[in-house]
């Protein structure tokens, strides 16, 4: 099938001219591809990214959609066993922390808080292609695809939503999913990081610090000094969090309410947001060069 597909390519490609319609022979992406094209992005860049595009994951935008009881818990990040590894990766980075702290004013407890709590230093950073999510969410702007979900989803959770609002919340998905999108092609320009390398969690969150291309493309930092910015290395890590929470007010948050605040921009959740400061607490309770 594979060589009969090779043998089939010089045809394909005599019959247009448009690199995209050459390529993406299932035309899931055909539209999305047009319309980063109408905003710019040259036609070779598109074709080659879409190259490597898993078709679009219906069944992960399925679960995405589930309706979920009750708050995220992130209590057991509190446990000893997580404080200790948190002050072991200071530790282990006490020079890249102090380096952090004077270029941007942000203290070592509340970074390692957030790598700690989004990928426990990188352990688990997410295999979903980041490309296919943001592909994927995109082209929830077309009904039909809209449809194939509403179809996986339990009765339960058709019920729950009702075919209205969970049509409104996959548009709103489709246009920060376009952005973000346009924002990994930007990365590719400026960075040159190769849309199709990327994996990630299910919403396309990156690296240690689980950035969205948007942030990475204005938070992105480079602390290892070897030019580039790579959010699966702990110093680039270290600098790219310091960088969103100063841009983000931290430096100037000095009471609970709006320290809260700033947290609040990295995760919608107050829980998220509580686990945050407390962890960072008990880092500094523990270390008594900071707990002044
Ligand atoms: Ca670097």
């Amino acid at each position: 099938m594979r060589n009969r597909l090779i043998f089939m390519l010089p045809f394909l490609m005599l019959l247009s001219f448009d690199p995209v319609v050459a390529h993406s022979a299932r035309g899931d992406y055909s539209s999305l591809e047009r319309k980063l094209m109408q905003d710019g992005f040259s036609s070779r860049q598109v074709a080659l990214a879409f190259q490597s595009a898993p078709p679009p994951m219906f069944k992960l935008v399925c679960l995405t959609m589930k309706v979920r009881k009750g708050e995220a818990n992130y209590d057991h990040f509190l446990a000893p066993s997580e404080i200790s590894a948190a002050h072991q990766f200071i530790a282990e980075h006490r020079s890249c922390f102090r380096r952090a702290h004077t270029a941007y004013g942000v203290e070592p407890e509340i970074i390692a808080a957030i790598l700690l709590i989004e990928t426990h230093f990188g352990s688990y950073t997410g295999r979903t292609p980041t490309l296919g999510v943001f592909s994927t969410f995109a082209v929830m702007d077309q009904k039909a695809n809209r449809d194939k979900v509403w179809k996986l989803l339990s009765p339960q959770d058709r019920r729950k939503w009702g075919r209205e609002a969970f049509d409104r919340k996959l548009l709103d998905r489709s246009d920060w999913a376009y952005q973000e999108l346009s924002a990994l092609l930007e990365l590719e320009n400026t960075h040159g990081i190769r849309p199709g390398s990327l994996k990630g969690s299910v919403m396309g969150a990156i690296g240690w610090p689980q950035f969205l291309p948007s942030s990475l493309v204005k938070f992105g930092a480079d602390g290892n000094g070897d030019g580039r910015v790579d959010l699966f290395n702990a110093e680039d890590a270290v600098f790219s969090t310091a960088n969103y929470l100063r841009a983000h007010g931290w430096c100037e948050a000095r009471l609970l309410p709006d320290r809260e605040a700033v947290i609040w921009n990295y995760n919608h959740s107050r829980a998220y947001v509580r686990a945050v400061l407390a962890i960072a607490q008990e880092l500094r309770i523990e270390n008594p060069e900071r707990s002044q």
